[in-house]
């Protein structure tokens, strides 16, 4: 087993909006100083989305990524993953627009799911109505990668030299990688970030991730790296755990969680990563450097 383990943080994300935390980054500066602060604290792999400024709302803006990118590598040596996820209501194009940047390494979604965020909603949260409207709007959002569109993402990943990180929220879509390398749309070696709890795909139960593990290494052999993210409080960190025992790598950030124990929010991403650290100490593994993310993720750095 590695004894060292990658650790990435997704600061911001495109699926949550500002009413559900006060700690959640919104502006480049805020996102920047997130993302500086969480690499401080042990994270090598920082995963980007950006926000409009002065609402919060998650969007796909050139002019917001390139700022915050620029940001980043001026201020850290983290490996930088741009989204090409986003958040509701943007298209294919509107999130691979980002790899003109041409990023080392950015999300690659490996298949379509309903992304259900509505019982966030019905919480007594001050939301503001384009916010209880962004989740309510997911009990008819299909989060949408289908081959033409996955086939469409890997050529744009090929054109600017950037590094896959294949997103696999549900075991089908292991199979709809297979049929991607089988297509010579995509090869291995792969690096896998297994993200389990979103309403609509895999719950993140331990018997799941081992067989989406299990699954990648029949189709894949050890072809691959991997990571685990759980979405939600205790998922978060239960993946961690599970991830650390299992000799994975981990995710987490407010992306995919607002709290750091059951009854306490999270004050910042520093919080989350600092309890994946702890939890990583505990089973004798200690956060890579950023030069040592990209040895084991085959970056060219
Ligand atoms: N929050 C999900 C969409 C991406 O941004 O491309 C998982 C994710 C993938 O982080
Ligand atoms: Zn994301």
């Amino acid at each position: 087993m590695d004894d060292k383990v990658i650790i990435t943080c997704a600061v911001t994300g495109g699926m949550t909006v500002p009413a559900q935390s006060k700690a959640i980054p919104i502006t480049v500066e805020q996102i920047v100083e997130e993302g500086v602060r969480a690499v401080e604290a042990g994270a090598s792999v920082l995963h980007v989305h950006v926000r409009e400024e002065d609402t919060g709302r998650p969007v796909a803006d050139l002019e917001l990524f390139d700022r915050v990118l620029r940001d980043l590598k001026a201020n850290t040596e983290a490996v930088l993953q741009p989204t090409t996820g986003g958040g509701r209501g943007m298209t294919v194009q509107d999130r691979g627009a980002v790899l003109r940047f041409r990023p080392e390494m950015a999300t690659f979604n490996a298949g379509s799911f309903n992304f259900g965020l509505f019982p966030v909603a019905a919480r007594d949260l001050p939301f503001r109505d384009w916010e209880r409207d962004y989740l309510e709007g997911t009990r008819d959002y299909i989060f949408k990668n289908t081959f033409a569109d996955m086939t469409y993402m890997a050529g744009l990943m090929e054109e600017s030299e950037t590094r896959p990180e294949i997103e696999v929220y549900d075991v089908g879509h292991l199979y709809n990688l297979q049929q991607l390398v089988k297509e010579a749309i995509l090869e291995p070696p792969f690096n896998i970030q297994f993200v389990l709890g979103v309403l609509g795909a895999n719950a993140a139960e331990p018997d799941q991730l081992v067989h989406m593990l299990r699954t990648a290494q029949r189709l894949f052999g050890d072809a691959f790296t991997w990571s685990a993210a759980g979405v939600g409080y205790p998922a978060e960190f239960n993946m961690v755990a599970l991830s650390l025992m299992l000799g994975g790598n981990v995710r987490v950030g407010l992306e995919d969680n607002l709290r750091v124990r059951r009854r306490e929010p999270a004050q910042s991403n520093v919080d989350l990563v600092e309890k994946a650290v702890s939890l990583a100490a505990m089973f004798d593994r200690e956060p890579a450097t950023p030069q040592e993310a990209r040895q084991r993720l085959c970056l060219k750095g």
